[in-house]
Formats: C-alpha cells, sequence, structure tokens
C-alpha cells in the first residue's frame, strides 16, 4: 500500500487531497496545527474508506519539532511515495510600504522556511528508497504579482522556485517533482487572509464560480497517478472567469 504525507490537511486543499489518495487508496500521514479540525477530518475519511491513518500534529514552522516527528515516524510509515507540501497561507492585502511585519513573517515562515524543511526532512528517505514524489501547492499569485499582495506572491514565486532547483537536483533518480499552481480556490484561505472577517472573504468569491479544493486535488492526483515516466512538472488551474492572478471576470 502507497503512503502519501500532506500537510495542512486540516482544511481546504490539503483535506480535497487527503479525500482523494485515500479513495484511490493510499494510507495517509496528516500534519496540521488544530487537532479537533483535524480529527474530524479524520473520523470522515474513516467512515467513507478503508484506510489507516497517521495523524502529525505539529506547526509546519517548528523545525525540531516536524525533525522529531518525521524521525520518529514508525518503520512501517517511514516509506513515504508523495509528499504534499500544503501547508501555507495569506495573511493581509495589503501596499507592500505599508503592510504588517508579522503577517510578512508569518507566510515567509510558512509558506516558503517550512516547506523547505518539510522536503529536507522526507526527500533524503525517498532518495534511499529511490521512488517518490514531491508535490508543492504553489499559486497563480506565484507567476506575476497583484496589487497589494506582493509577499505573499513572493512565497508562491519561490514555492515554484523551489520545486524546479528540487527536480534539478534530483534529475538523475526517479523521484518527481510537481508545483500545482491554482488561482481562486473557496476554501478557509480568504478568512485566514483577512483575519477572521468572513464578510470581506465572501466578496472574493461573489460574482465568479471559484475552484473548490476538490478540483485542486484531482490535478494533484493527476500529477501523482502519471505513468512513472512521466514527471508532470507545472499544472497552472484557474476558475474559468480568472485569467491571472489580478484578471477576474465577475458577473
Ligand atoms: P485553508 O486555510 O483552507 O487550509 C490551510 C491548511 O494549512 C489548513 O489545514 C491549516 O491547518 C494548514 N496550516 C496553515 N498554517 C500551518 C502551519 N503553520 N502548520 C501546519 N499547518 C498549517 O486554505 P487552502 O486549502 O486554500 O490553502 C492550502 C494551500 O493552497 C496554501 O499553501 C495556499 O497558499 C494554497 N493556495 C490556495 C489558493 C486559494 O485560493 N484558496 C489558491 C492557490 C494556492 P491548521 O490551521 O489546522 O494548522
Ligand atoms: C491564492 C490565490 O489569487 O488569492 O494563492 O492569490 S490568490
Amino acid at each position: 500500500m502507497k503512503t502519501a504525507f500532506i500537510t495542512g490537511a486540516s482544511s481546504g486543499i490539503g483535506e480535497a487531497c487527503a479525500r482523494k489518495f485515500a479513495e484511490n487508496g493510499y494510507r495517509l500521514i496528516l500534519n496540521a496545527r488544530n487537532a479537533d479540525k483535524l480529527q474530524a477530518v479524520v473520523d470522515s475519511l474513516r467512515k467513507e474508506f478503508n484506510t489507516d491513518i497517521l495523524t502529525l500534529l505539529f506547526d509546519v514552522r517548528d523545525r525540531e519539532t516536524a525533525r522529531q516527528a518525521i524521525a520518529s515516524l514508525p518503520a512501517e510509515w517511514r516509506d513515504i511515495d508523495v509528499l504534499v507540501n500544503n501547508a501555507g497561507l495569506a495573511l493581509g492585502l495589503e501596499k507592500e510600504f505599508e503592510g504588517d511585519f508579522a503577517d510578512w513573517d508569518t507566510m515567509i515562515d510558512t509558506n516558503v522556511k517550512a516547506l523547505l524543511s518539510i522536503t529536507r526532512f522526507v526527500v533524503p528517505m525517498m532518495v534511499e528508497r529511490n521512488r517518490g514524489h514531491i508535490i508543492n501547492i504553489g499559486s497563480v499569485a506565484g507567476d506575476a504579482a497583484y496589487p497589494n499582495g506582493a509577499v505573499y506572491c513572493a512565497t508562491k514565486a519561490a514555492v515554484k522556485t523551489l520545486g524546479d532547483g528540487l527536480r534539478m537536483d534530483l534529475v538523475n533518480t526517479p523521484i518527481r517533482v510537481t508545483t500545482i499552481k491554482p488561482g481562486l480556490v473557496e476554501t478557509n484561505f480568504s478568512v485566514v487572509r483577512f483575519h477572521g472577517d468572513q464578510q470581506r472573504a465572501d466578496n472574493v468569491y461573489k460574482g465568479i464560480k471559484p475552484l473548490t479544493g476538490k478540483d485542486v486535488a484531482e490535478c494533484v492526483w493527476f500529477a501523482a497517478s502519471a505513468p512513472e515516466h512521466v514527471q508532470i512538472a507545472e499544472v497552472l488551474v484557474l476558475a474559468t472567469h480568472q485569467a491571472s492572478g489580478a484578471i477576474i471576470y465577475r458577473q
């Protein structure tokens, strides 16, 4: 049985990926910080699928805890076939010269430094086994900056670059690296971005049919299930009425 390790699996895209991999017979290592939300995902998956699930509750920014959690995986859980580096967030929508330092630190620490740490801890085990697949959740925001979003956009540009570099560093192995770059996806993302302001979050999806977590999970699965000689390097997936990070047609 194959194993998928998904960070940020308590909500949105991560949760949808967990469901997609469970549906396809994978067993799951699921990470997040919120124990109740992650347990609710686990309970619902267990009801629906006959799959083994191991939860790792930690903040991906806490490098030492991440290192220990991954190093202490029981022997039967160490053979990770697919790593989905999904945990991430945007905070705030402000001009670059007016942004909040704490928000910047949280985005950079989570989206870039933590993704790197998890990669650093998991990929050597893949190299040792000579198999594996790293799927990073980037964003259309990484393709070009949009107004008031430069720091988040820069973190997602970094996700793309780190994926490209990792693919080069693994080119002499069968290990594959994929960057999935979604546009607007209706999840908890905007509620988090606006620090809990549900009304403001709802406005982000007004007048457009956004992607769902499931739509993105289908792309992740497309990459994960491709024949072994096929490496889906990048997927840019947008709602039909979105053309770029900044160009959205609302009815
Ligand atoms: P959600 O807010 O619904 O989910 C984010 C997940 O990340 C949650 O499970 C959250 O769990 C987890 N998470 C956040 N910070 C940490 C942390 N420090 N340690 C561990 N887990 C963490 O948003 P999405 O599902 O939309 O976001 C998932 C990814 O997709 C992000 O990387 C985001 O940037 C990216 N993305 C989202 C798009 C969108 O429009 N929604 C578009 C393009 C990319 P918990 O709070 O329990 O820790
Ligand atoms: C999230 C998509 O356009 O809100 O990465 O930045 S967007």
